[in-house]
């Protein structure tokens, strides 16, 4: 799938400083932030520092050591956030919006990590 990516979106104007943010994570490949709305106690973003517009642009595009950095992200801010449920934390749900349907606001693929509350059912009926 060719994808065109809009440099001018607000996670592409973070990465390049120009806007600041609350980093709880950063590595070669990945930044994660607090997001700016949060939705639970616990409401990081992890965002790839490449140009992806969504989750299966990252997975068909991206170098394996940039899927790899970024898998191994999610499980550094989820220890960092104490959301393990095999270290006694609560859990934690991870959520990837994309496109129309899925409500995806900025176009630069990131995952949502949510916790610190119960977070009820993943989806209301239509
Ligand atoms: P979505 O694209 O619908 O998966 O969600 C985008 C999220 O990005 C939404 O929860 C709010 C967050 N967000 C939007 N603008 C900013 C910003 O400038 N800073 C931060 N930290 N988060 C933002």
């Amino acid at each position: 799938m060719a994808y065109s990516y809009d440099d001018q979106n607000i996670f592409a104007r973070i990465l390049r400083g120009e806007i600041p943010n609350e980093t709880v994570f950063e590595s070669e490949h990945v930044l994660a932030l607090r997001d700016v709305n949060p939705q639970a106690p616990e409401h990081v973003l992890v965002i790839p520092k490449g140009a992806y517009v969504c989750y299966d642009h990252f997975a068909t595009a991206a170098s394996d050591a940039e899927i790899i950095g970024f898998t191994r992200a999610v499980g550094e801010v989820c220890a960092q956030l104490g959301l393990e449920p095999g270290a006694g934390g609560g859990g934690y749900r991870v959520i990837a919006n994309a496109g129309r349907d899925g409500v995806q606001e900025v176009p630069h693929f990131h995952l949502h990590i949510l916790g610190g509350r119960p977070l009820g059912r993943i989806l209301q009926p239509a």
